[in-house]
């Protein structure tokens, strides 16, 4: 594997939960691999989990890491080409992008939707331009249009709690203050529909997500309707894809907060998130809290998807 951007680059799913699985019940058994490597975790955007788990992933291959926050210390940088950079940012990333690939084996990248411009976030402009210019392999920590080590770690996470071959999987929006990327219900949408899984969408009116995503899934209006019989209820809320609304929140709508009252509806289904969550805008403090929640499984995963990535990306040096 070169690079890890979506579920196409792990080949066959099946096999690749398996391998995550062998991999969770010894995760040192790869401790050479990553000998005299480096990792270097590029971030552009703020992470608790993904900055813990992949650098511990890291340490499990017996790799070396080093973490970069672009906006904390270092240079403020132009992506644009053809700009005259007379204003506050005093380095180009096509200098900064293969300087950085001189120190290191292995790259991951964090940049967020900037919600500035749809075309510039859907063709992962800064994701591409660590791809073509590193000289190195690299993968998504989060991206402009995907969360594939997310989506990877609830695939895991659902195999391991799942009580029937084939679980009913809802993904629903919740409402939510600030307005968020579509990454993650992009990746969980692209990872449900490879899965064996019965997969529900569920969103108010204007939230669609881009097609390319959604592909086959069915997409249900009234949450109450989709959430009856789920197995899985994956919450997360999202801005508007849509044009002209763009990176526009449409309205916060309490009454799609996942609650009891919500969860009763459902065949006693697991609770998801990736967390960050907001408590009692996501998801009220007894649903996370109670037996049936899975947050913290799902963000132990984190460190299993990452290893599976990070052990294929070294092995195709
Ligand atoms: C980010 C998002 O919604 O994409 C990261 C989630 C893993 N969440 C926030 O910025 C709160
Ligand atoms: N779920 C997730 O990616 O969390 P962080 O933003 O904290 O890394």
């Amino acid at each position: 594997m070169k690079t890890y951007t979506n579920v196409k680059d792990l080949g066959d799913l099946k096999q690749a939960v398996k391998e995550a699985l062998e991999v969770k019940k010894n995760r040192f058994a790869y401790k050479h691999l990553g000998e005299n490597k480096t990792l270097l975790m590029v971030f552009f955007n703020s992470s608790l989990r993904t900055r813990l788990s992949t650098q511990k992933a890291g340490m499990n291959l017996g790799m070396n890491t080093i973490i970069l926050d672009i906006n904390q210390g270092a240079w403020k940088l132009e992506t644009e080409r053809g700009v005259v950079m007379d204003g506050d940012k005093s380095e180009h990333i096509l200098e900064a992008i293969p300087v950085m690939g001189s120190y290191c084996d292995v790259i991951g990248v964090r940049a967020f939707a900037q919600f500035e411009n749809k075309e510039d976030d859907y063709q992962e402009k800064i994701l591409n331009q660590f791809i073509k210019y590193s000289g190195r392999p690299v993968f998504s920590m989060e991206a402009a249009t995907g969360h594939p080590l997310q989506a990877f770690a609830d695939l895991i996470t659902i195999e391991e709690y799942k009580k029937k071959d084939r679980p009913k999987v809802v993904l629903t929006w919740a409402p939510h203050p600030k307005a968020l990327p579509q990454a993650v219900p992009n990746s969980f949408a692209d990872f449900m529909n490879e899965a064996d899984v019965d997969f529900v969408i569920t969103h108010p009116e204007g939230y669609e997500l881009d097609p390319k995503f959604v592909r086959g899934a069915k997409v249900e209006y009234n949450q109450d309707k989709a959430l009856e019989g789920a197995d899985f209820v994956y919450a997360k809320n999202w801005a508007a894809y849509a044009d002209p609304n763009y990176g526009k929140i449409l309205n916060m709508d309490k009454s799609w907060t996942v609650t009891t009252e919500k969860m009763a509806l459902t065949a006693n289904a697991h609770f998801m998130h990736c967390l960050p969550v907001r408590r009692n805008m996501i998801v009220s403090d007894d649903v996370i809290e109670s037996p049936q929640s899975l947050v913290i499984p799902e963000a132990a995963n984190r460190e299993i998807s990452a290893q599976v990535v990070l052990k294929r990306l070294l092995e195709s040096l």
